[in-house]
C-alpha cells in the first residue's frame, strides 16, 4: 500500500517524465529543421524513451494497489535552438529530473517504503547515464565549434543511435 505522499509523489513523476518526452519530441523536430537527421534521430529515441519511464511509473503505482492520477502537460520550452543549445537544454532538464528522482528516493527512505526506494535504483542509474550521455555530446559541439564537418561528423554519428532492446 503506497502512503498518500507517495502516490502523490509518483503521479508527479509520471507527468515529470511525459513532459520530458514532450520537450524531447520537440527537440527532434528542431533536429529536422536545422537539417540535422541524426539529432532527430537521437532525440526522437530519447522521446520513446522518457514514455518508457512514464510507463514504469505507472505500472508501478498500480502494482501496488495505488491510483494513477494524471495531470496536464506543459509546452515545452524549445524554440529557434541551435545544435548546442538543445544539448544544453536536454542536460538542465536531465539534471532536473535527477533532483526529483533523489527527492522521491528521499522520501521514500523518510517512509521507511523499501519498495519504492528499491524501485528508485534503476532511475538514479539510468539518470547518471542520461546525464553523461548529453554532456558527452555538449563536449563534442564544442570542440568542434564553428566547423561545418564536425557537425557533419557528431550528425552521423548521433544518427547511429538505436532504440534500447530493454
Ligand atoms: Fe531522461 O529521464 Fe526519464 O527518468
Amino acid at each position: 500500500m503506497l502512503s498518500d505522499n507517495i502516490q502523490a509523489a509518483l503521479n508527479k513523476q509520471i507527468n515529470e517524465e511525459l513532459e520530458s518526452a514532450y520537450a524531447y519530441l520537440q527537440m527532434a523536430a528542431e533536429g529536422d529543421r536545422l537539417g540535422l537527421p541524426g539529432f532527430a534521430n537521437w532525440f526522437r529515441l530519447q522521446y520513446g524513451e522518457e514514455l518508457a519511464h512514464a510507463d514504469r511509473f505507472f505500472n508501478y503505482i498500480l502494482e501496488r494497489n495505488g491510483e494513477v492520477k494524471l495531470d496536464a502537460i506543459a509546452k515545452p520550452d524549445i524554440a529557434d535552438e541551435t545544435p548546442l543549445s538543445l544539448f544544453e537544454k536536454a542536460l538542465a532538464h536531465e539534471k532536473h529530473i535527477s533532483r526529483c528522482i533523489f527527492a522521491l528516493k528521499d522520501l521514500a527512505k523518510s517512509e521507511s517504503d523499501h519498495a519504492t526506494d528499491v524501485f528508485l535504483e534503476w532511475f538514479v542509474t539510468e539518470q547518471v547515464e542520461e546525464e553523461a550521455a548529453a554532456q558527452a555530446v555538449i563536449d563534442q559541439l564544442r570542440l568542434v565549434e564553428g566547423s561545418p564537418n564536425g557537425l557533419f561528423m557528431i550528425d552521423r554519428e548521433l544518427a547511429a543511435r538505436q532504440p534500447e532492446t530493454a
